[in-house]
């Protein structure tokens, strides 16, 4: 007999079932109040037009790069904005839940939660337990199917979940597997474009503080991170794609989709492009208006303005132009002239995903690379979005670099950077750690209690910074910290040059701090990085209970879900010792800084991620001072006297702790 544990249960007026549970009512009905402590009546409410969202079946899948699906989602995201008050939008979210197709469903609700006044800090349950065939084996949910089927709650031993399964040893991808299908890369990638939707009928959700900037930054952060995984490993950079040649990569996701309980498609190496006409989701688009929209962007840049739908032109001159462009070539609904330029890179993103059925010959959905949850996975991921990340170079190829006197701070000067950690001075260390996961969110018996997966995964031991710093002025005064980390040979061992060294420095950090007159010493532990989000927010499943461990983590798993996961915040390094360049710059934060307040907000994740209702909180342009060219052969060459580096090496040990909670 179920139990409801003391949990509150909805009494449903009969007009919020679908047809499809007319027959079930009485049961249903009869099953709430039994067993629980206290039902509450659901008030009737007007329904709402879901012509639109009805469109995508209940068992098929939804993709924000298909614009149809947009186009549902956007009326969807605008029926639950605009409930009155909390009380509709909790009827109109139960009343939409049962007819609407689940993938869609949660991210339009995930949007509105995100996104309304009244849902502030709303916990979101996390993606990787809604849908978990998303993210793991699925294998791994049959043994979780049947444990709780046949096991009682304190029986039941967590299950393993397999670490390198796509792909065998000697395919040289899969070296960097790890990083591909690491499940807290995978939910910030997710969640950073459920922060910024590319589309929505109210635009305040989409126009936020540079979203097109930070589309740019982020995206391009990744590939760097990704390319040093892959100098970890043997493996050279990653060769932009540009949808002209086949892809020599495949890839076989072995997931199933909860939603359909199919398989998701795999892509065999050497597969090419062909015009898509897809009359099922669609789409009908031509290979050669992809290239006419590259042209197009490419004379943009080339020409610094952009042409406008009445013929009119807008510049790209300025500290907005890269806000201009990453709205234009993502494309969002910003975008300036999306009949022009397109729908460029969500384009390639449709392309890939339907490569291996272009025309619905064979009734094939869309691949990983068709769902932000998954594209991470895929290799081609970072060779399309390292071709959009030239794009981003080329314009900023166009400005001119920065001056000294832009990047000098005088009268405060850096003398050195360096780590501290159990390795040692200026040695960090790097390991493999197992983290539990609940698993049974997602698969429909959470009644029958939790049963918990263990993955594994990279990880780094913790470390502290440490910066000295000499302020020749008379009073105190406070500056803007800013700490990268690049390597410094490629994988063939050949001494990476500053325009290469500037596009692989990766953000570890920025936080501004008091210097007071004189030399001082900064000091700054690696837990407290502004790009990371903490541990528990990415591997969050304790309680959802009041006064039980994890509870407090998961209340703030809603913008502060965005974050690249702390797990992953230092590159695997090897067993010998992979050579890295730390480096400091400190600036003004007189000059960087944005006046508002930030009391209550998120913002322990900004670098990536913004602060939610709140400007970027630094002036400068993201990954500022290394966005530009210098005319700088080598890194010493371009540094100036608040600046300063250091040799560091990251040693990886071949072993697995497990996680030890650190409260
Ligand atoms: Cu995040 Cu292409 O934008 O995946």
């Amino acid at each position: 007999m179920p139990k409801c544990e003391g949990k509150v249960h909805f009494r449903l007026p009969a007009s919020y079932y679908p047809d499809k549970y007319k027959t079930a009512i009485d049961f249903v009905k009869d099953w709430i109040t039994r067993d629980c402590d206290e039902t509450v009546d659901v008030p009737e409410i007007q329904p709402p037009d879901l012509t639109l969202p009805l469109q995508l079946d209940f068992y098929d899948e939804f993709s924000m790069f298909v614009p149809a699906h947009r186009e549902m989602a956007k009326s969807l995201i605008h029926i639950l904005m605009n409930a009155k008050n909390l009380e509709e939008f909790q009827c109109l979210a139960i009343f939409c839940q049962m007819r609407i197709n689940p993938s869609l469903f949660n991210y339009a609700l995930s949007v509105a939660i995100l996104n309304r006044k009244d849902t502030k800090g709303i916990n979101i349950p996390s993606f990787a337990e809604l849908f978990p065939g998303k993210f793991i084996d699925p294998w791994v949910l049959e043994c979780a199917r049947k444990a709780v089927a046949i096991l009682l709650p304190d029986q039941r031993k967590p299950i393993t979940i397999p670490q390198n399964y796509t792909a065998a040893s000697f395919e040289p991808e899969q070296r960097v597997a790890y990083f591909r299908e690491d499940i807290g890369v995978n939910l910030h990638h997710w969640h950073w474009h459920l922060v910024y939707p590319m589309d929505a009928n109210d635009l305040s959700i989409i126009d936020k503080d540079r979203r097109g900037e930070l589309f740019y930054y982020m995206h391009q952060q990744i590939i760097a991170r990704y390319n040093i995984e892959r100098y970890c490993n043997n493996l050279s950079h990653v060769v932009p794609y540009d949808l002209k040649s086949p892809i020599e990569e495949g890839y076989f996701p072995k997931m199933n989709s909860k939603v359909a309980s199919r398989a998701w498609p795999p892509r065999f190496t050497n597969t090419t492009m062909y015009n898509l006409d897809r009359p099922d989701v669609q789409v009908r688009i031509d290979l050669s208006d992809m290239f006419r929209y590259r042209d197009n962007i490419e004379q943009a840049i080339e020409n610094m303005e952009v042409i406008l739908p009445g013929g009119g032109t807008m510049s790209l001159e300025g500290d907005k132009g890269i806000d201009v462009l990453g709205n234009l070539i993502e494309a969002s609904a910003l975008s300036p002239n999306k009949g022009y330029y397109g729908d460029y890179h969500n384009g390639g993103h449709l392309f890939i995903s339907y490569s291996h059925d272009p025309e619905n010959r064979y009734l094939e959905k869309f691949a990983v690379m068709g769902d932000p949850t998954t594209a991470m996975r895929d290799p081609v991921f970072y060779r399309w979005h390292t071709h959009i990340d030239n794009l981003f170079q080329l314009y900023k190829s166009k400005l001119p670099p920065y001056t000294k006197n832009e990047l000098e701070w005088s009268g405060v000067s850096v003398h050195s950077v360096g780590v501290e950690s159990a390795a040692g001075a200026s040695a960090l260390r790097t390991q493999w750690e197992r983290s539990a996961l609940r698993l049974d969110r997602g698969l429909d018996f959470a009644k029958l209690g939790s049963v918990l997966g263990t993955v594994t995964h990279l990880t780094h031991h913790d470390f502290v910074y440490a910066i000295t710093v000499e302020n020749t002025r008379v009073h105190e005064v406070t500056g803007t910290v800013r700490l990268f980390m690049a390597p410094t040979q490629n994988d063939k061992g050949d001494w990476l040059k500053f325009e290469e060294q500037r596009r692989l420095m990766i953000e570890l950090d920025k936080f501004t701090h008091p210097i007071p007159v004189g030399r001082s010493t900064i000091s700054r532990r690696s837990l407290d990085s502004s790009v990371t989000i903490p541990y528990d927010r990415t591997f969050r499943p304790q309680s959802e209970r009041p006064g039980e461990p994890g509870f407090a983590e998961a209340a703030a798993f809603d913008f502060c879900g965005c974050g690249w996961p702390h797990h992953l915040l230092i590159p695997k390094g090897t067993a010998s010792g992979f050579a890295m360049t730390l480096f400091c710059m400190i600036t003004n934060w007189e000059e960087d800084r944005v006046a508002q307040d930030l009391v209550g907000a998120c913002n322990d994740a900004a670098s990536y991620c913004g602060i939610r209702d709140r400007k970027y909180p630094d002036r400068r342009a993201m990954g500022f001072p290394f966005d530009r060219r210098a005319p700088a052969n080598v890194l010493k060459e371009f540094l100036t006297l608040n600046m300063a580096t250091s040799d560091i090496i990251i040693r990886f040990k071949d072993e697995i702790r497990d996680h030890q909670n650190k409260d």
